[in-house]
């Protein structure tokens, strides 16, 4: 039999059947040693990752096998947190949120959390680089005062990318996701409570997920959602939910490509007086004058060496 992996509990993978019946599946033993031959960088717990379309041998039971290994389309992963015993030094593995995603929905707040671009360039990167279209919901629309942050709807637009300003509470933007998601499959990211969970319970009142509350104190989620979760809405359209998590960086880039996801730092760099400028101290940088003269907009640059600083870090 076929099915999609929906959820994962420990050693326990749910797989939803074309008829709508979700079977408790465990994997063959041999599965986890052809991966050991393959010694593939990637942790254990991945060989089978929700998204993941699989086969599996029926028992009597109604429980599951899954027999092998399942091929990807694509996957989105991101550079997994270090872990003792496995993260040798300052080395670290890749992690796979999800597997056979169209977009990834980069969400973000305005408020409770407060909006930062830095982790939202690093969202959008993750999803580029792993081959899914980025799409950036700015949601919790309904704490605006000002029209002020329309300053980041206008960045990003302008940049090329779809935006869709939302409200969990008011419902503003939910219709755009709606027609967006259609025909394809989505994963939700972005940090614990920024309304990831909030707006799937309004894409279709089946999902039901539950919702957090946003410390006072720190301004953060709470870590609501454990598991990523994928929820079938019609016959093509998945969506998944995921936990908000610290950090999401992209994993195994250089340089050169982040300098790549970075659009318009990408086009202005070629015209750099050395073609190894890192567009901090170099003269003659046409990366650094296009930010004087505020075509690039400084945010984005200011991001962009926060990125690649990071990979410098780990490189020793
Ligand atoms: N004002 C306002 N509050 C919202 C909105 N969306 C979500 N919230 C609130 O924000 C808090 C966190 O929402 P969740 O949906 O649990 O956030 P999440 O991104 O799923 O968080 P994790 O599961 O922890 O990653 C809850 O108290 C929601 O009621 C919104 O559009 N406006
Ligand atoms: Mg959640
Ligand atoms: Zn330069």
């Amino acid at each position: 039999m076929r099915g999609i992996v929906s959820r994962i509990e420990s050693k326990d993978y749910y797989v939803l059947t074309e008829d709508n019946r979700e079977i408790r599946c465990v994997l063959r033993g041999k599965l986890k040693l052809e991966a050991e031959w393959k010694k593939e960088k990637l942790l254990y717990t991945d060989l089978v990752v929700v998204g993941d379309y699989v086969e599996f041998e029926l028992n009597e039971d109604g429980t599951g096998v899954i027999e092998k290994l399942p091929e990807r389309r694509n996957y989105l992963s991101r550079k997994a947190p270090y872990i003792k015993g496995i993260s040798e030094k300052g080395k670290r593995f890749e992690q796979i949120i999800a597997a056979n995603i169209d977009y990834t929905f980069c969400v973000v707040s305005i408020e409770k959390p407060k909006f930062n671009n830095r982790v939202l360039d690093r969202m959008i990167v993750t999803a580029e680089s792993c081959e899914t279209t980025p799409i950036i919901i700015i949601n919790k629309y309904d704490l605006v005062k000002k029209k002020k942050h329309d300053y980041w709807y206008e960045l990003y637009t302008t940049l090329g990318y779809k935006v869709i300003r939302t409200s969990a509470v008011t419902g503003q933007g939910i219709d755009e996701v709606k027609q967006i998601i259609q025909g394809k499959t989505s994963v939700f990211i972005g940090h614990s409570g920024v309304g990831k969970s909030s707006i799937l319970n309004q894409l279709d009142p089946r999902i039901n997920q539950k919702v957090g509350e946003v410390s006072e104190a720190w301004n953060k989620g709470k870590h609501t959602t454990v598991t990523a979760r994928l929820f079938k809405l019609n016959e093509n359209t998945f969506v998944i939910d995921t936990p908000g998590v610290r950090e999401i960086e992209p994993y195994g880039l250089t340089r050169e490509d982040i300098t790549h996801y970075f659009k318009e730092i990408a086009l202005v760099a070629k015209k750099c007086k050395f073609n190894t400028c890192t567009h901090t101290h170099e003269p003659e940088c046409a990366v650094k004058e296009y930010v004087e003269k505020e075509i690039i907009p400084y945010e984005r640059y200011e991001s962009y060496l926060r990125l690649v600083e990071t990979l410098d870090e780990e490189k020793f």
